[in-house]
């Protein structure tokens, strides 16, 4: 089960470090050079998806991906199309920051009888977006509004709501590509409330920001965007070292 695999990563290294891998950005060469990047930079999995895709091939991506690396892989759905029986597991978000019943039940009914098809390992998150500095595309694709930024105790009774409802990690997110990351306090406020995994994502831009963000207390660290510029590939292993505290670093 991908869900142990990241309680057990988590429990051995101090925290877990994922890489969301876009397919609109990727091309098939690109993607096996950055999967092998990542795999020698101890990255610990990869997530799919995304709010948006324009390029309709997500099951052929998600497959491609598959075949050339060994680590799981992770649906990061943004609409119930991104579902396929190549993945290892699916995040069954609920956008618990805002009040949208299509992304609170509505699309979880026409999701779960594809999961259950498919045998893809559900992992229920309450997924809470965060002002990050602009709108993003989970805000305006979800017609949600985002936590407040300067609002941390909004976002700690979020997450421990999602919780007592039963789920089993809760996701601050910024937004892919938000010009600021959650703000460390809230990510400290939520982490010290709720006892559920907490993952933090978008506009993480440096191994400093992610280890602050572990320091606070957060569980899983996902990037995306940074690594969309092949200059920046050196640094995927100072982001690992930056996530994994609990290991020596080696150089
Ligand atoms: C988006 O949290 C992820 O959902 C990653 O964001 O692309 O900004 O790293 P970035």
């Amino acid at each position: 089960m991908i869900y142990d695999y990241l309680l057990n990563t988590i429990s051995s290294k101090g925290a877990a470090y994922l890489v969301l891998l876009d397919p609109d950005k990727l091309t098939e060469n690109k993607l096996f050079q950055f999967i092998r990047h990542c795999e020698k930079s101890d990255v610990d999995g990869f997530l799919v998806g995304g709010s948006l895709i324009l390029d309709g091939e997500f099951d052929n991506f998600v497959e491609k991906v598959k075949e050339i690396t060994t680590l799981p892989v992770i649906i990061f759905p943004g609409e119930v199309n991104q579902i396929c029986e190549y993945a290892d597991a699916l995040l069954y978000l609920s956008v618990v920051s805002g009040r949208n019943p299509e992304h609170l039940i509505g699309k979880h009914v026409l999701a779960a009888p594809i999961i259950k098809k498919k045998k893809v390992e559900p992992i229920s998150t309450g997924y809470m977006i965060i002002e990050s500095g602009s709108v993003t595309t989970a805000e305006y694709i979800s017609g949600s509004k985002p936590i407040p930024r300067n609002k941390p105790e909004i976002a700690a009774a979020t997450a421990l709501a999602a919780q007592y409802l039963g789920m089993k990690l809760i996701y601050l997110e910024a937004g892919s590509g938000a010009l600021n990351s959650v703000p460390n306090e809230m990510v400290k406020a939520v982490t010290d409330y709720c006892d559920v995994p907490v993952i933090v994502g978008g506009g993480i831009k440096s191994p400093q920001s992610a280890r602050e963000k572990v320091e606070n207390g957060a569980k899983i660290i996902v990037t995306g965007n940074f690594f969309e510029d092949e200059a920046n590939w050196n640094l995927i292993k100072e982001f690992a070292s930056a996530v994994h505290f609990k290991q020596p670093i080696i150089v």
